[in-house]
Formats: structure tokens, C-alpha cells, sequence
């Protein structure tokens, strides 16, 4: 009951009809499956865009294959289905986009009206199989060159104010989304860079600033989340952006993501000033060999630091951990605790790692990769990496650092409960125990 809006598709949908195209969006958010199927069967068939993540694998499969049958051609797209093309095009998909979807679709559906099939050799960014089943995969697709020409995200194409409404019934807060950038420049070796590289574009600042007015004049939300991968990258854009936002008199409360360190006392300030209540920063782990070994280039100290600065000026903090990274060992997960007990972030989220298919991560792991279930009904979540320690290891080892982290905040408040205090040690030494127990379970 947090739900946001598909960007990727609206900025698609807004970019389509700019040319000229009529679109219809399907936002499965507020509806099902049989309702779709029900428009698929209902036709006339005509041309189906799909968006894929790793999560949506399976119902992606189950959407293409019902298409098929009602005689639409499909298009699959996203941040999956580049990495997985062969598999896709053969659960139903008659073309694979890889990278940004604007103008390669925009070329496909020019294509497809021309009713010119071998154009599609001339379209950069797709992969798709002649009709005697040879895989082709054209050329790469540029990037697009100025993101300030581009439409804003089609929300109207939407229920946009039934997100706002949903966020308010069940939050007291109706929340909005906005993106003031594309792309990560960053090499984290298990982040998934399959739409943009590793490259970074920007909106001009006075854009955003006009659009999240915009926001505010048709949605009246309460607050913001800005679902860039690096909200605080360019401190002179960060500058720029607060001071158009004051040109406005506009303030709206707002959260992001950020690195530790792209943070410091200056941007802290700054955030607060725009409105800022949190900031989410990728941590990962309290071990700098695991950090390195991630090559994340930050240290754990930036980390402490960066929640320390938002803190001491009411900003939330937020943090990512990571279990299981390669090389992880008991003596990285007692770091990962100290560190998160000495950091003290007002919320901290854990996941085993998982490799993802196309990142460095994945490539360094893939002969000790295996699937539990079939492709089509499993994600890169499911995968088993042999040889890492075991799921109850990593089971543990939350445990342990919720237990401890509960024990250190006790300990700071005023009038700590003796037997509250001591029924958690008891805790922290089952669940220490529990772990070094499981330190020997290896998946095979
Ligand atoms: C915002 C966000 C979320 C939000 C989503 C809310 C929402 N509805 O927007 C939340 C927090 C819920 C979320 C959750 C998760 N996320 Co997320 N998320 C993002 C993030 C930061 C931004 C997405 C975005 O708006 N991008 C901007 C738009 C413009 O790009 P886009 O969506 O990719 O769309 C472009 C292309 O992909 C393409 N395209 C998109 N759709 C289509 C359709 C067709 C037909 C075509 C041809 C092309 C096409 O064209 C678009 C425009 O150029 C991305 C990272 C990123 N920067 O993209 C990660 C990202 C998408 N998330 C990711 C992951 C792993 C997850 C989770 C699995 C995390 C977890 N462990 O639970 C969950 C999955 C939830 C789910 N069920 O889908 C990965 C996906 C990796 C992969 N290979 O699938 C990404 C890429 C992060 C990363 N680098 O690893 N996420």
C-alpha cells in the first residue's frame, strides 16, 4: 500500500503520443490479471508493450502467452529482458527492447505501420527472430540526447490520483513520484545496469522544479519520493534545483536515495532547506573488505558520517544491507552489527544477496549458480549460489543484528528496563550461538 506510478512506461506513453501514436496504458497496480486478458480477448489485437523487472518475470510470461493466443504482437521491455532475450522471445515475445524504450518503439511502431518487416534489421536496440528462427540482435541503442525535450511522464494516462488517495487513506500522506535524472555511473558489481550503462543525464533544474509545481497544482500531494538511483550526485544541480524550488515558493516534503559519499554537511543543509524528511543511503555492510570487494567506493566511516549529518538535522535515515556477498564471513557480520549499532539509522532493511543477471556480480558466481524452480516461474532472487553459507546461516544473522540493535537502543533511553534488557541478552547469546552453529551449513 505504497504504490507509484510506472514511470518508465508513462514516459513512454507520453513520448509515443507526442509523435503521433494512439496508447493505451494497462496499470496493473489497481487491477488483475483477468482484467487485462479481458481487454486482450476483447481486442481488436494491435500491438502490446510489456514491461518486465526481475520480480515480474512470471506474470510477464503468463501476459505474453495469453496475447499471443488473441493474436497481438508482443514487445517486451525493461530492465529484464535485455538479459534474458532468448528466453523471453521464446515465451511469447516478438521483440526484446534492450536499453531505453522511446525511441526504439517509436521506430518499431513506424515499422510496423510502414507493414515493413525487415526494417526491423535497421532499428537499433532489439533482438527478435526471422521467421526461420535465427536470433538477431541489432546494434546498441543511443541514448537519448537531451531528457529536458522530452515530454513529462504521461500520469493522465492513468488513475494517478487513485496512488495519491491509497498513500493518504492508508499513510495519512499522499505521496507523489518524480525522476530528475537517468542512469547510475557508479560500478556496485550486483547493480543491474541494463537500461542506461553506466552513464548519468540530468534535467535542468528549473524542468523539475516546474513539473513537481505541477504535481502540487493537480494531485495536492503531501509529499514526494524522487526515484532517481542517486538523488544528491551534483551538488552545483543540487544548488541550482533548491534555489528554483525558493524562486517558486515551493516546499514539499520529500524523500530519495542517495551515496554516502555524495553527502556531507553542505548537501545535508541543503536537503533540509527543500523540504527533505529521508534519506535512503546503500550501506551494505560494515565489512570495508566486503565494500571493496562489492566496489562500491565508499567506506564504512562515510556511511556513519553521512546518517550522522542528515540526523543532526532532523533528516530520517534510511539504510541498505546486504547478507552473503562473496567472501562474507562470521567476523564481516559482527562488523555489519557494530556498524549499524554505532551508525544508528532510523530504519535499516536487510536482503541476501542476489545476482542479477548481466552485473559483474552474477558473471563472478555464475558456475555456482542454480535454479530451484523453472525460469519462467522463478526470479534472479530465487537462484542458490553452492558453496555460500546457508539460508538459515543468513537467518540468523538478522536475528542477531535486530537483537542487538534493540539491545544498544535500550541501553540509551532514559529509564531502561532491567528484565527488558536482560531478556534480550538472552536473546543475543541464543542467537549468536544459533549462528556460529550454522557457520558449517554450506549450500550445495
Ligand atoms: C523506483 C524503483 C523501484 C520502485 C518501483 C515503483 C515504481 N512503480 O516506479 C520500488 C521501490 C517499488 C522498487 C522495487 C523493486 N525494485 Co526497483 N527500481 C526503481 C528505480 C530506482 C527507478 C525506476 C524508474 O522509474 N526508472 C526510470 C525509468 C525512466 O526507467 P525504466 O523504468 O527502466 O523504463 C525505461 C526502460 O526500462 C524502457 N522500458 C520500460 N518499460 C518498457 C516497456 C516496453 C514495452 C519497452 C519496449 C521498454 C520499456 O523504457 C523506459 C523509458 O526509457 C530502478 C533503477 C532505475 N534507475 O531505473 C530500480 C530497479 C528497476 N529495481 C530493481 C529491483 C531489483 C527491484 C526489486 C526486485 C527490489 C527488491 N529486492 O525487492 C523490487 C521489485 C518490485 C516489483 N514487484 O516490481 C532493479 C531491477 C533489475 C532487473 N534486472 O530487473 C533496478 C533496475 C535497480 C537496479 N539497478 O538493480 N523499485
Amino acid at each position: 500500500m505504497k504504490p507509484y506510478p510506472p514511470l518508465g512506461v508513462l514516459y513512454i506513453c507520453s513520448h509515443l503520443r507526442k509523435k503521433g501514436f494512439a496508447v493505451e496504458v494497462f496499470d496493473s497496480t489497481f487491477s488483475s490479471k483477468e482484467d487485462l486478458f479481458h481487454v486482450l480477448r476483447q481486442g481488436p489485437p494491435s500491438i502490446l508493450g510489456v514491461y518486465a523487472n526481475l520480480m515480474t518475470r512470471s506474470n510477464v510470461i503468463e501476459i505474453l502467452k495469453e496475447a499471443k493466443l488473441c493474436g497481438w504482437q508482443t514487445i517486451v521491455g525493461g530492465p529484464e529482458p535485455g538479459a534474458y532475450p532468448d528466453e523471453y522471445l521464446d515465451a511469447g515475445a516478438d521483440i526484446v527492447v534492450k536499453g531505453e524504450g522511446e525511441l526504439t518503439l517509436e521506430e518499431i511502431l513506424r515499422a510496423r505501420r510502414a507493414d515493413s518487416e525487415s526494417a526491423l534489421d535497421a532499428i537499433d536496440g532489439i533482438v527478435f527472430r526471422t521467421p526461420d528462427g535465427k536470433t538477431v540482435q541489432t546494434g546498441p541503442r543511443a541514448l537519448i540526447r537531451e531528457l529536458d525535450a522530452q515530454p513529462w511522464p504521461a500520469r493522465d494516462a492513468i488513475d494517478t490520483a487513485r496512488y495519491v488517495s491509497t498513500w493518504r487513506q492508508h499513510h495519512g500522506q499522499g505521496s507523489v513520484s518524480i525522476i530528475t535524472a537517468r542512469g547510475c555511473p557508479y560500478h556496485c558489481r550486483w547493480c543491474s545496469h541494463e537500461v542506461f550503462g553506466k552513464t548519468h543525464r540530468r534535467r535542468d533544474p528549473s524542468s523539475v522544479a516546474d513539473e513537481l509545481a505541477w504535481l502540487v497544482d493537480h494531485y495536492h500531494p503531501d509529499m514526494a519520493w524522487i526515484a532517481d538511483d542517486v538523488f544528491t550526485i551534483h551538488h552545483g544541480w543540487l544548488n541550482r534545483y533548491a534555489a528554483e524550488l525558493k524562486s517558486r515558493n515551493l516546499r514539499l516534503p520529500f524523500e530519495c536515495i542517495s551515496r554516502a559519499d555524495r553527502l556531507n554537511s553542505q548537501v545535508a543543509d541543503t536537503l533540509a532547506e527543500i523540504g527533505c524528511f529521508r534519506v535512503w543511503i546503500g550501506s551494505e555492510s560494515g565489512s570495508q573488505k566486503i565494500l571493496d570487494a562489492m566496489e562500491r567506493g565508499v567506506t564504512v566511516e562515510q556511511v556513519q558520517d553521512a546518517v550522522a549529518q542528515c540526523k543532526s538535522r532532523g533528516i530520517q535515515t534510511g539504510i541498505f544491507l546486504m547478507w552473503g556477498y562473496e567472501g562474507e564471513e562470521l567476523d564481516d557480520v559482527e562488523a555489519t552489527i557494530h556498524h549499524v549499532k554505532k551508525t544508528n539509522p532510523d530504519v535499516f532493511l536487510t536482503t541476501v544477496s542476489y545476482p542479477i543477471k548481466g552485473t559483474q556480480y552474477f558473471s563472478e558466481v555464475a558456475n555456482r549458480v542454480e535454479a530451484f524452480r523453472p525460469w519462467s516461474v522463478s526470479s534472479d532472487r530465487d537462484l542458490k549460489i553452492k558453496g555460500r553459507h546457508s539460508r538459515r546461516f543468513y537467518g540468523f544473522a538478522d536475528q542477531l543484528l535486530k537483537a542487538e540493535v534493540e539491545l544498544a537502543r535500550l541501553s540509551t533511553t532514559r529509564s531502561t528496563d532491567a528484565s527488558a534488557v536482560a531478556s534480550i541478552q538472552v536473546k543475543i547469546a541464543e542467537c549468536r550461538r544459533n549462528l556460529h552453529g550454522a557457520a558449517s551449513e554450506i549450500e550445495v
